[in-house]
């Protein structure tokens, strides 16, 4: 029988054992974010743009082991009390029929309860009491609440003495009437107030954007909230802190408030080093990290280990 010599990359490969050694390829359970503690009193913004120029951002936490990870980080630097993260959350209280004509402003807020106090960070929805004063209150709480019928400039005030959800209570006026209620002024806060049934409150039709941000655009899944109030006052946005002598659970202070900061970066992806062995059916050794496969035997940039494999070319030669 004729035996024909064939050089290695003239070879005819018509079937290949492959075989891939892929080293330092691990799937990554380390933490996404690396904290960095900054023990320069910043407010918000300067130390958000701090963040920004030296690291990624602003701290964003996104899971109990990272939390554990930034108080680590901070306590270790000998600190123990409020530092700025990158949560914050939008004060933009809104009426329910829309409304942003004139007296769109108007509040009455019970001051003499501290309120809007944002208690456990989950009070977006108004009430009104008998007095007159207005709470924010979490919105899955059952209140009795006040539609109008009419016109939004010429209201007919209606109370619904029946308890409800501001959601349901917002259906319920949207059905039956026009919407929720909106106050305007002190004459018209003054007519609604005497609609509250005796020692109760009234949901409005006032309410705000229920959800949280991190400086990174993050989204904001795990929440690490503290169960205090968070005085809101006329702020349009309340920025986030982890209180280091609270287990460092989150709370929401003045933006303008300096404070040490904690950034966080993204360590760099772990190296991916591979080797790929070809050997030919009598288990002879092509190539690998001895002798380097051909060019175009190597896998494309991007690709998985297991679809890299497809796209080796069975049949070729390249110069050796
Ligand atoms: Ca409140």
């Amino acid at each position: 029988m004729k035996y024909k010599k064939k050089t290695f990359c003239q070879l005819q490969v018509k079937l290949l054992t492959i075989q891939t050694l892929l080293t330092g390829w691990k799937i990554s359970t380390s933490l996404q974010h690396q904290y960095h503690y900054v023990s320069d009193s910043k407010n918000w913004t300067e130390a958000q743009t701090f963040c920004r120029e030296t690291y990624t951002d602003l701290a964003t936490i996104e899971n109990t082991e990272e939390m554990k990870q930034l108080i680590n980080t901070v306590s270790s630097a000998g600190y123990n009390s409020d530092v700025w993260v990158g949560l914050y959350s939008k004060v933009e209280w809104k009426w329910s029929d829309g409304y942003t004509g004139s007296g769109a402003e108007f509040r009455s807020w019970e001051t003499s309860d501290d309120e809007p106090d944002f208690v456990s960070a989950n009070q977006f929805c108004v009430i009104i009491g008998g007095g007159g004063g207005w709470w924010d209150d979490d919105c899955s709480l059952k209140y009795p609440l006040i539609c109008y019928r009419g016109t939004q400039l010429e209201p007919e005030y209606v109370l619904v003495n029946e308890a409800m959800n501001w959601s349901s209570a917002q259906r319920h006026c949207r059905e039956n009437f026009i919407d929720l209620v909106t106050v305007r002024n002190d004459t018209e806060n003054t007519e609604i107030q005497n609609l509250v049934p005796s020692g109760n409150w009234a949901w409005t039709g006032l309410s705000r954007d229920p959800n949280f941000y991190w400086s990174d655009q993050s989204n904001f899944s795990f929440s690490n909230l503290d169960n205090t109030a968070n005085l809101i006052g006329s702020m349009r946005i309340i920025c986030g802190v982890a209180a280091l002598h609270r287990s460092g659970k989150w709370r929401f202070l003045p933006c303008e408030r300096r404070l040490p900061f904690v950034c966080h970066s993204i360590p760099p992806p772990p190296v991916k080093r591979q080797v790929v062995k070809l050997k030919d059916e009598g288990g002879g050794l092509l190539c690998g990290s001895e002798r380097p496969c051909c060019e175009s035997w190597h896998p494309e940039k991007g690709k998985s280990p297991t679809s890299i494999l497809k796209h080796f070319k069975w049949s070729h030669s390249c110069a050796q």
